[in-house]
C-alpha cells in the first residue's frame, strides 16, 4: 500500500466535527441514505467504516515503514482466530470512543445500542484461537511487523442453543449482514492444487494437480495499542473458477448438478471444524489445512520478493510460527516451492526451511495429536508425500548415526506411524521442520519434553523451550471491564499499565485499604448487575448481585471436569436443604460449548441443566444457591462474565490442561482461583501467592501414578457419604431420567479422577466460602490477584517469543 500523500485525499481527523462529517458522508456514499431515513444497521455500518478509516491511514504508513526497513517479519499460521468484536476495540485504539458517543448522541442515537450490532467473527474453537488473537494484538502493540494467516470460514463456530436442557448447534453465518471490518481482495486470488500426479521433467519432479481451487484473501486490520502500527490478519476464502458453473445443466433444469463444481471448491472454507483437541479424520479438513498453507506461503514468498531477491536471506527475513499442527503442511510445501518451483538444491532448501519455522504445541493429550492416513495424503498431495518421505529419510539417518542400532527409537521418531495403519504424524513433521518447539506453560513444556515429545527432546534438547501464554489486557481488562480499568488508572495515575502490566503491582499496597476495597466491591457488584441483566433476558434466571459469583466457563471436556463442579453443586444443594447456613449465598455460572460429536460431555451439559432446574425451583435454597448455564459462550460472553466473577474454577485434572488462559483473564479481573496444579495455574499461584489461591487435588505426577495403579472409584464413592448421596441423586432421576451413562463413566474408569479429587475439592470450596464470609479478607485476595497478574500479559508472551524464538526487531511507524 502506498503512503497517501496526494491532495485529493481528505484528512482523517479525530475532532467531533470531522468524525461527524465522515460518519454522515459514509452513510450517504456507502449506504446511500441519510440520517433521517437510516436504519440502525445503516448507522452501525457507517460508524464501523468511519472508525476503520482511521486505522487504514495508520495501516498505509505501517506498510510503508515495513517496506523501507525490510525487517524480519513474523508470520503466524493458524487455522483459528477468535478476534472478538471489533467496534469498541477500534474506537478505543483510535481514541475516538468519546467523540463517537457524543456525535451519535447529537444525532439522536445511542452508541451502546449501535455497538450491539457488531458481530464477533468466531473463527475458532477456544483457547488456541483466542491466544492467536491476543498474540496478534500484542505483536502490533510491540511494533513487530507481523501477518496472521488463517481461513475465512463462511460459518464460524456453531452457535449454541439449549433446547430441553441439551446443546443444539446452529450455523453461525457471521457475515450475513455484511462485515465492515474486512477488506476483500478479489484481485489477489491464488490457485491451490489438489490430487493429480508427479511428473519428471528434465530431471526435476513436478506436481501436476488435477483440481484447482482459488484462494481469495481478505484482510482485517490489527491495530496496536498506543502506537501507530496496524498489522493485518489475512484470511483465505475458497472460490471456484468463474466458469465452474455449468450453464448447460442449469438450462436443462439440473440446478443441483449445475452448481456441483462450485460447491465442491467453495466447501473448503465453508465451515470451521468444531473439534477441539480431538482427532478429526476428514478429507475436507486436510484440504482446508493445505489450502491455508498453500495460499499463505505463496503470499509470504511474494512479500519476501517485494523487498529481496536472494533466497539465502529468506530465513533472516522470515519466521513462520505454526500454531499447533494444523498448518504443519507448510514444512513440505515450502520445500516443494524451494526445490520444485525455485530449483534450489535439497540441502539448501532444507536449511532455509528449518531456520524459518517454529512450532507451538498446545496439548499433551495423545488423542489430540493429528495424524493423517498415508493413503489419503498420497491421493490429495502426491508430491508432498514424496517430500515427507525424503525428509523422513534424512531425519532417520540422523537418528541412526546418533543412536546406532536403536530400532525402537527410529520407529518412535519416524514421521510415519506404521500400526495399525500407516499415518503421517503431524507433530513429528512440525518438530523436524522447526528450529524451535515450545509448550505454552512451564509444566506443559516440561511434560512435553518428558513424555509426549521425549524422544525428540533427547535428540535436539536445544530446540525445546517454554513460552507461557498471556492475554491482552486491552481486551480483557480495558474493554471488558471499563469500571475496573478506570479505578486502576485513577489509583496508578494513568493508563501506562495497559502496555506495561507489571505496573499493576502498585495495587498490592492498596489491598488492605478499606476505602479502596469498598470501591473495588462496588465495581464488582455493578459488573454482576450487568451480567444479571443479561442472564435474566437470556435464560429467565434471576441472579443476586451480592452472592458469590462462581464461574466455570470454557470449552466442555471431560478433563476440564465440569462434572466435578456439578457434584459440588449437588452436594451444596443437599447441605443447604439441611442447614441454610451451610454455604455462602452463591451463584454458579457454567458456560461453554461441546464438540457436536463429543457425546459424553453433551450429556454433562444436559445434567447441568437438569440440576439447575431443580435447584432454582427449590424454595428451600432460594436466595442461597442459583445455578445457570449461559448458552453460546464466545469472546463477547466472556467479556461479560469475566468481570463479574468472584471465584474462578480451574479444576482440570493435573497434567491435562496445557496452559489455560481463562484462568489468567479471570485472575486479572480480580477473581480468586480454586484450582489444581495444572497448566499455568501453577505459575499463577506462584505469582499471586498461595494465600490468594485455593489449591486442591492430586498433582500431575500423582495423577499419572494413580492411573497406573489399580484405582477404584467405586470404593471412594462407597466410603464418602456425601459423594454417595450426590451420585444417588443423579441415579434416582430427579435431574432427568437416564443419566446412568454419566454414572457409569464415573464409577467405571473415572478417567479424569473426578471422584479421587472430590473431597479435596469440597474442602477447598469450604475454605473459599469461609474467606468470602469476611469481605475485607476476600477483597484483599481479589485485589492481590489483579495486582500480581502482570506476568500474564500477552505483551510479555510476545516479548518472550521475540527474544527466544523470533529475533524480530520492532519497526516504529512515524505519526502523520
Ligand atoms: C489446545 F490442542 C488444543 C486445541 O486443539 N485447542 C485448544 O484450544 C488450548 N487448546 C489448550 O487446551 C489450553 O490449555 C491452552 O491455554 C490454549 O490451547 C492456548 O495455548
Amino acid at each position: 500500500m502506498e503512503q497517501p500523500n496526494g491532495p485529493a485525499l481528505r484528512a482523517i481527523g479525530t475532532t467531533a466535527a470531522e468524525f461527524e462529517r465522515d460518519l454522515v458522508s459514509n452513510l450517504y456514499f456507502e449506504r446511500g441514505t441519510t440520517m433521517e431515513s437510516a436504519s440502525a444497521q445503516d448507522v452501525y455500518q457507517s460508524l464501523a467504516v468511519t472508525v476503520r478509516d482511521r486505522l487504514v491511514d495508520r495501516r498505509a504508513r505501517t506498510a510503508t515503514a515495513h517496506q523501507a526497513a525490510n525487517p524480519r517479519c513474523v508470520y503466524y499460521l493458524s487455522a483459528e482466530y477468535m478476534l472478538g468484536r471489533q467496534l469498541r476495540q477500534n474506537l478505543q485504539y483510535t481514541g475516538t470512543e468519546e467523540v463517537a458517543r457524543d456525535v451519535l448522541k447529537g444525532l439522536g442515537v445511542s452508541l451502546d445500542e449501535i455497538a450491539d450490532f457488531d458481530v464477533e467473527p468466531s473463527l475458532g474453537n477456544g483457547g488456541l484461537g483466542r491466544l492467536a488473537a491476543c498474540l496478534l494484538d500484542a505483536l502490533a502493540t510491540a511494533d513487530i511487523p507481523a501477518v496472521g494467516y488463517g481461513i475465512r470460514y463462511d460459518l464460524g463456530l456453531f452457535r449454541q442453543a439449549i433446547v430441553d436442557g441439551a446443546q443444539v448447534e446452529r450455523p453461525d453465518d457471521w457475515a450475513f449482514d455484511g462485515s465492515p471490518w474486512e477488506f476483500p481482495q478479489q484481485d489477489d486470488r491464488q490457485a491451490v492444487g489438489f490430487y493429480g500426479r508427479v511428473e519428471v521433467e528434465a530431471g526435476r519432479r513436478r506436481w501436476i494437480p488435477e483440481e484447482t481451487v482459488l484462494g481469495e484473501p481478505s484482510h482485517m486490520l490489527v491495530p496496536g495499542y498506543g502506537t501507530q502500527t496496524v498489522n493485518i490478519v489475512r484470511l483465505w476464502r475458497a472460490r471456484a473458477d468463474s466458469d465452474a458453473f455449468n450453464l448447460a445443466d442449469f438450462a436443462a433444469g439440473r440446478s443441483a448438478e449445475a452448481v456441483q463444481e462450485v460447491l465442491r471448491s467453495e466447501n473448503i472454507s465453508k465451515v470451521l471444524y468444531p473439534a477441539d483437541s480431538t482427532e478429526f479424520g476428514r478429507e475436507l479438513r486436510l484440504k482446508q489445512q493445505y489450502f491455508l498453507v498453500s495460499c499463505s506461503l505463496w503470499d509470504i514468498v511474494r512479500r519476501f520478493h517485494l523487498r529481496n531477491s536472494d533466497w539465502t536471506v529468506f530465513a533472516d527475513k522470515t519466521v513462520i510460527q505454526l500454531n499447533d499442527t494444523h498448518p504443519a503442511l507448510a514444512v513440505p510445501e515450502l520445500m516443494r516451492l524451494l526445490v520444485d518451483e525455485y530449483e534450489l538444491d535439497w540441502d539448501t532448501a532444507w536449511s532455509i526451511t528449518r531456520r524459518t519455522f517454529a512450532y507451538t504445541c498446545h496439548t499433551l493429550l495423545p488423542e489430540a495429536l493429528e495424524t493423517w492416513p498415508v493413503a489419503l495424503f498420497e491421493r490429495l498431495l502426491p508430491r508432498h508425500l514424496e517430500i515427507v518421505y525424503a525428509i523422513n529419510q534424512t531425519h532417520l539417518d540422523e537418528v541412526e548415526s546418533r543412536f546406532p542400532g536403536d530400532g525402537d527409537l527410529r520407529r518412535r521418531l519416524s514421521l510415519i506411524q506404521e500400526e495399525p495403519e500407516r499415518r503421517i504424524r503431524m507433530a513429528h513433521l512440525a518438530v523436524v521442520g522447526s528450529h524451535a518447539v515450545n509448550g505454552v506453560a512451564e509444566l506443559h513444556s516440561r511434560l512435553l519434553a518428558e513424555t509426549t515429545l521425549a524422544d525428540f527432546a533427547r535428540l535436539w534438547p536445544e530446540r525445546f523451550r517454554n513460552v507461557t501464554n498471556g492475554v491482552s489486557p486491552r481486551r480483557f481488562l480495558r474493554l471488558a471491564n471499563p469500571r475496573l480499568a478506570a479505578l486502576i488508572s485513577e489509583r496508578l495515575g494513568g493508563e501506562g499499565w495497559l502496555t506495561d502490566l507489571d505496573q499493576l503491582r502498585g495495587l498490592a499496597a492498596l489491598a488492605g485499604d478499606s476505602e479502596f476495597q469498598r470501591r473495588w466491591r462496588v465495581v464488582k457488584r455493578d459488573n454482576k448487575l450487568d451480567l444479571a441483566a443479561y442472564v435474566r433476558a437470556a435464560t429467565g434466571v434471576v441472579l443476586d448481585p451480592d452472592a458469590l459469583c462462581d464461574v466455570h466457563v470454557k470449552r466442555f471436556h471431560e478433563y476440564k471436569r465440569q462434572l466435578l463442579k456439578l457434584l459440588h453443586v449437588i452436594t451444596l444443594h443437599d447441605r443447604l436443604r439441611a442447614d441454610p447456613g451451610a454455604d455462602v449465598p452463591r451463584t454458579v455460572v457454567f458456560a461453554g460449548k461441546a464438540a457436536p460429536s463429543y457425546h459424553a460431555v453433551k450429556r454433562i451439559i444436559q445434567l447441568i441443566n437438569g440440576v439447575a432446574k431443580v435447584v432454582n425451583a427449590d424454595p428451600a435454597v432460594a436466595g442461597r444457591l442459583t445455578v445457570v448455564f449461559l448458552p453460546d459462550y464466545n469472546v463477547t460472553r466472556a467479556e461479560l462474565i469475566v468481570p463479574a466473577a468472584d471465584l474462578s474454577e480451574q479444576i482440570s485434572l493435573a497434567g491435562k490442561e496445557a496452559s489455560g488462559t481463562g484462568n489468567m483473564k479471570l485472575a486479572l479481573n480480580g477473581a480468586v482461583t480454586v484450582g489444581t496444579l495444572d497448566g499455568a495455574n501453577i505459575e499463577l499461584r506462584d505469582r499471586v501467592g498461595a494465600d490468594n489461591f485455593f489449591l486442591f487435588g492430586v498433582d500431575a505426577a500423582c495423577a499419572a501414578e494413580v492411573r497406573r495403579g489399580d484405582y477404584r472409584p467405586g470404593e471412594i464413592a462407597g466410603s464418602d457419604p456425601e459423594l454417595a448421596a450426590a451420585l444417588a441423586a443423579i441415579a434416582d432421576g430427579r435431574y432427568g431420567a437416564g443419566f446412568g451413562d454419566v454414572l457409569d463413566t464415573l464409577l467405571g474408569r473415572d478417567e479424569y479422577l473426578t471422584l479421587a479429587d472430590y473431597r479435596a475439592y469440597l474442602d477447598a470450596q469450604d475454605a473459599a466460602a469461609a474467606a468470602w464470609r469476611d469481605p475485607a479478607r476476600w477483597t484483599a485476595m481479589s485485589i492481590r490477584n489483579t495486582a500480581h497478574c502482570g506476568f500474564f500479559s500477552a505483551d510479555r508472551t510476545v516479548a518472550d517469543y521475540r527474544d527466544r524464538i523470533w529475533h524480530a526487531d520492532p519497526v516504529p511507524v512515524p505519526p502523520r
